[in-house]
């Protein structure tokens, strides 16, 4: 599997060939940027979305346990997670934001943070809310108070359940909350006030390093250019207003609209002002579901040739935007289908590719069942195997190189002195841990980290072995 991993390598660089040279003639990409720790060392950020189950819950908690997190680290080494957050469990009731929500999300992050994780909150919704059907079979996210469908109808009997997206009641839920309407422009000033709410709850909880505005936004009846840089730039920049009047610091990431940029399309999302003090760090937090393998193929044949294609376009795509936004990228989801053909090789690919670029990814995710890393009984399934890989965790620099070969890391970076790079050796090709060359490395075996100390200015590259 790690030999699929350079072969893919290999195929990826024949199949973006074409994309790299209409790169090269259009504009050249931005400085990088990367999101940095407290100490200044670049973040590489490596996990899960946890999870679908929280959207469910009445309480709006993932079905989660500490020693899930527990074996998370053991199994996969990871260090990041996208939570999932419900506006309806912020402000149940108009005004009023739930302390004891609050309270156990701090718990959850409590658990994370022990474990040295960064976690970034995402304000999740799909299709408005629960309160798009009477019976709470679909949707999630918006309280019932902020849902308004004007009595126009919601079909219950898709096949999908993006489908439900194009209902008009659930539409004419969005249309009021963007004011498409005009007539409740009350919701986004709710919606940046809950934000408000969370900046200040968390402002001081180090392990919480970033702010995911809106998940998958969707415009209703305004859609592309004219709901990202109309009424979704507006509710971003009330967002970032109410929280920055709070919290200086944490990072603030934001969406583009889900509808054809998951799947490598341009986003046409401007630049939000940051009036923090110190350099801006506003981000931009896209999705990857290219369309075969969202309508359930596996990553063969055809369907193969079109994804690869898909990753060409949304590589170059997500880079131009990142540089617009004048930040860093996470990736915010991706995930299939583990059960399917080549499921293995696509995550592959996409952790490759989120090295090449330095870009934090989050699998959708932590939830059991054939998408997850492990089953409903809770046995381990292939994906485990495949997210379990050599990273650093923290560069003391800002890197140029992050290579993931078979039993073999390269990490180069320009050293900027912020401190030593931290790296996570996976137990199946570095049983006893690894030796490096350019620095000097102490192994901890317990958490499966080699710290290197590497000289505080310069190029440094760093190749590290099984020892
Ligand atoms: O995987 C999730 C599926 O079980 C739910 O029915 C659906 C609707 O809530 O959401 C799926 O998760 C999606 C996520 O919320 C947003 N991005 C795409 C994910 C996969 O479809």
């Amino acid at each position: 599997m790690k030999r699929a991993r350079l072969l893919a390598g290999a195929l990826t660089l024949v199949v973006l060939a074409t994309g790299a040279v209409a790169a090269a003639t259009r504009q050249a990409p931005g400085p990088a940027r990367f999101v940095t720790d407290e100490r200044g060392r670049t973040l590489l950020l490596h996990g899960f979305n946890t999870a679908s189950s929280a959207k469910s819950t009445s309480d709006a908690m993932p079905e989660l346990t500490e020693a899930d997190v527990e074996r998370e680290y053991r199994d996969m080494g990871t260090n990041f997670v996208r939570f999932l957050l419900q506006w309806r469990a912020v402000e149940p009731r108009p005004g009023v934001y739930d302390s004891e929500y609050l309270d156990k999300v701090a718990e959850r992050i409590s658990w994370y943070a022990e474990r040295g994780y960064h976690v970034l909150l995402d304000m999740h919704q799909d299709l408005w809310g629960p309160g798009i059907t009477p019976t709470a079979v679909a949707g999630n996210g918006a309280p019932a108070w902020a849902t308004h469908l004007d009595g126009l109808p919601v079909a219950q009997d898709h096949w999908t359940w993006e489908m439900y997206y194009l209902e008009p009641g659930v539409i004419r839920a969005f249309d009021h909350f963007w004011n498409t309407t005009g007539e409740h422009p009350e919701l986004m000033e709710h919606y940046a006030g809950a934000w408000r709410a969370v900046a200040e709850r968390f402002k001081d909880e180090p392990a919480v390093l970033g702010y995911d505005l809106m998940n998958e936004p969707w415009g209703g009846s305004v859609q592309g250019a004219a709901f990202e840089s109309g009424p979704l730039a507006e509710l971003y920049r009330r967002c970032v207003e109410r929280i920055r009047a709070v919290d200086n610091d944490t990072w603030i990431f934001l969406e583009p609209q889900a509808v054809g940029v998951n799947w490598g399309l341009p986003s046409a999302l401007p630049a939000i002002a940051d009036p923090r003090e110190g350099e801006p760090r506003i981000g931009l937090a896209p999705h990857l579901y290219p369309l075969p393998l969202d309508l359930g193929e596996g990553y063969e044949g055809g369907s193969r040739e079109w994804t690869d294609r898909t990753l060409g376009w949304w590589k170059e795509n997500t880079l131009r935007a990142a540089d617009r936004i004048g930040g860093p990228i996470i990736l915010g989801e991706f995930g299939l289908d583990m059960t399917k053909p080549g499921a293995e090789d696509l995550v592959e690919r996409v952790l490759d590719l989120g090295d090449e670029l330095g870009m934090g990814r989050a699998y959708w995710s932590r939830d059991p069942g054939p998408w997850g890393p492990y089953s409903e009984k809770g046995e381990p399934g292939p994906l485990v195997a495949v997210m379990n890989r050599a990273y650093p965790r923290a560069i003391g620099g800002v890197p140029y190189r992050i290579e993931a070969g078979e039993r073999r890391l390269t990490v180069g970076f320009e050293a900027n002195g912020s401190g030593p790079t931290e790296i996570y050796l996976p137990a199946d090709e570095y049983p006893n841990g690894g030796k490096v060359t350019g620095g000097t490395g102490v192994w901890d075996a317990a958490r499966r980290v080699l710290t290197v100390q590497t000289p505080a200015q310069g190029r440094v590259e760093l190749v590290v072995t099984p020892a």
